[in-house]
């Protein structure tokens, strides 16, 4: 059988870097839109969106901070509108889900697990700003934490269900896996459903390929074959664990929500850079990558 289209995710913005981090990552509305435009016309078919405070890009999760950019992207792109429900550490869920019930997106984050959610250690490997990681996360570890209880996962299935959206589970461990599992057998969600497989958040599983690997063979086990799923790795996972993804089948999530780099120790000018290189990539070793309409059929959105 030949193998389905690669679809391209791109997550533009983000809630965890911030833009001393890096001069590209945008906060404004004009930068939010401008990116994921490139970003869709560099091939991303969904655009997974977070919006920011325009002031000083801090995190958002306030509907009026999305309807600054959400008209402009619609009306210049194709693109699949991916709506964050993890927003932000420091708000219950009630909030979280505020932006994708009032925009009714085709697609929503959805994330399968409580966590302890920092970077991972290993992304000092491309640090280019100076931070005292270890003494950071242990004295602040308590302001790191991810609330994803089954009662969230729950009102979140309940709450968007009469907008029929399709959600990017994301999972950060194996557990997760379960957790999705469990929640199909209680009947919040129905096959086919669409995971991300997320690798390198310090509180989740790392970034290694042997990993990737126990996901996809837990995911199997666990969904059979009536699943599609994707790959995100944080930092200079990003584009390795993309690659290794597309090759076994998978899908890829890029952007700077997840990597503020583009290679080893240069950071990214911008999301479409990251897309046009994963891009290439994936051509360049014979898959094709989905458009948006390909991506809607391939993984069932209401269009
Ligand atoms: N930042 C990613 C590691 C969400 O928006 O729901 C996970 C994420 C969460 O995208
Ligand atoms: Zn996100």
């Amino acid at each position: 059988m030949a193998r389905e289209k690669v679809i391209i995710s791109c997550a533009v913005t983000g809630a965890i870097h911030t833009p001393t981090m890096s001069d590209a990552l945008p906060y404004t509305p004009d930068d939010i839109a401008a990116q994921s435009i490139a970003a869709a016309e560099a091939g991303a078919a969904i655009l997974h969106l977070h919006a920011r405070r325009p002031g000083d890009g801090g995190v958002s999760i306030d509907p009026d901070d999305f309807a600054a950019f959400l008209p402009r992207i619609k009306q210049a792109t194709n693109a699949v509108v991916n709506i964050s429900t993890g927003g932000s550490l420091l708000n219950a869920i009630e909030e979280r889900i505020a932006p994708a019930l009032r925009f009714s997106p085709e697609m929503c984050s959805l994330n399968m697990g409580s966590m302890n959610f920092s970077f991972h250690p290993l992304a000092k490997r491309y640090d280019t700003w100076k931070f005292d990681w270890e003494k950071a996360y242990v004295e602040n570890s308590d302001s790191f934490i991810f609330r994803n209880t089954f009662r969230d996962i729950g009102l979140v299935a309940t709450s968007l269900a009469p907008h029929n959206i399709k959600f990017e589970h994301e999972c950060y461990d194996v557990g997760h896996l379960y957790n999705l599992r469990f929640c199909m057998d209680i009947g919040l969600f129905k096959a086919p459903i669409f995971i991300q497989f997320i690798f390198g958040i310090l509180g989740g599983i790392g970034p290694e390929v042997d990993n990737l690997i126990f996901m996809k063979r837990t995911a199997d086990r666990l969904f059979g074959t009536d699943y599609r799923w994707s790959v995100l790795g944080a930092g200079g996972a990003q584009m390795p664990l993309a690659t290794t993804a597309s090759q076994m089948g998978g899908n890829v999530r890029v952007g700077l929500e997840d990597s503020l780099f583009i290679s080893r120790g240069k950071l990214a000018g911008s999301n479409a850079q990251q897309v046009a290189k994963i891009r290439g990539i994936v051509e360049s070793l014979g898959a094709e990558v989905a458009t948006p309409d390909e991506a809607r059929d391939i993984l069932g959105l209401k269009g």
